[in-house]
C-alpha cells in the first residue's frame, strides 16, 4: 500500500492478502487520490465492516463521508466516475466499456473459481477444475492478442482486475508446487503479468511474496486436512 497522506472523508477497510482489496488501493493510487487504510481480521471481522458491509460481510469496502460502497468491481467504477478529471480507468468509448465489465465478470465468475477449486476444491474435482481454468486462461490470453495490456497501452480497469492472475497465482503455484500458467503455455499472459508487476503503482501495492506464499501453503494444507478429517467421517 501507498502510503498516501491521510484523508478523514475516505476510508478503506481492507485486508493485506485480498486482491480484490488491492484492486481498489491500485485504482485510488493512480488516481493520485488520499486515503486511509484499516487492515480487517477476517477471522474476527470489526463491527465497522459488519455494519458497513451488512449482505456480504467481506473487504473490501470504501467509506467516504460516512457513506460504504462494497464489491471491489462496483468501488472501481465509482472511483473512476467520482474523479473523472483524473487518470480514468474504464476506457472510454461505450462498447469498449462494456466489454471491460464483460471481461471483468468473467474473471470473477469463472476464472477465478477454476482456479481456487483447481488448488483447494474437493480432490476428484481438480483435474476437471485444472482444465476448466485452463480453459479460461486461454480466453483471456487471446484477448490479449496485439495489446500489451488488455486497457491497450498503459493499465486500466481489466488488468487491475486482473491483478489475481498477475501475482497471486503465482504464489499459490509456488505454495502448492503446481503449475496452470507457465511462460510456455500462455505466452501473452505471461509478458503481461511482467509489464503489470512492473508498473510503480501496482509494485507498490502488492502483498509481500513469502509472506503470501506462507499464507497459500497454510490455507493449502488447511484443505487438505479437512478433506482427510471428512474422509475418514465418511469411511
Ligand atoms: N466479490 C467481492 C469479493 C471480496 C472477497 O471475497 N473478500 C474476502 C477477502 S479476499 C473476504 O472479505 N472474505 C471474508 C469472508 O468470506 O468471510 C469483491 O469483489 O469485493
Amino acid at each position: 500500500m501507498i502510503m498516501a497522506a491521510m484523508d478523514p472523508d475516505m476510508k478503506l477497510l481492507g485486508l493485506w492478502c485480498s486482491p480484490f482489496s488491492k484492486r481498489v488501493e491500485i485504482a485510488l493510487c493512480l488516481k493520485g487520490l488520499p486515503y486511509d487504510y484499516i487492515e480487517e481480521d477476517i477471522q474476527n471481522k470489526s463491527p465497522e465492516l459488519l455494519k458497513c458491509n451488512p449482505v456480504h460481510k467481506k473487504v473490501p469496502v470504501l467509506v467516504r463521508d460516512g457513506k460504504p460502497i462494497a464489491e471491489s468491481l462496483v468501488i472501481l467504477e465509482y472511483i473512476d466516475e467520482m474523479w473523472n478529471d483524473k487518470l480514468a480507468i474504464l476506457p472510454e468509448q461505450p462498447y469498449e466499456r462494456a466489454m471491460a465489465r464483460f471481461w471483468a465478470r468473467f474473471i470473477d465468475e469463472k476464472c477465478l473459481p477454476s482456479i481456487w477449486k483447481a488448488f483447494w476444491g474437493p480432490e476428484n474435482e481438480q483435474v476437471r477444475a485444472e482444465k476448466e481454468a485452463r480453459d479460461n486462461l486461454n480466453a483471456l490470453e487471446k484477448e490479449l492478442e496485439g495489446k500489451k495490456f488488455f486497457g491497450g497501452t498503459s493499465i486500466g480497469y481489466l488488468d487491475i482486475v486482473a491483478n489475481f492472475i498477475a501475482y497471486w497465482l503465482d504464489a499459490i503455484q509456488k505454495a502448492a508446487g503446481k503449475k496452470l500458467l507457465t511462460k510456455e503455455s500462455f505466452p501473452l499472459l505471461s509478458k503481461w503479468k511482467d509489464d503489470f508487476i512492473a508498473c510503480k503503482v501496482v509494485k507498490e501495492n502488492l502483498p509481500p511474496w513469502e509472506r503470501l506464499v506462507a499464507y497459500y501453503q497454510i490455507r493449502i494444507e488447511a484443505a487438505k486436512a479437512s478433506k482427510y478429517e471428512e474422509n475418514n467421517k465418511t469411511n
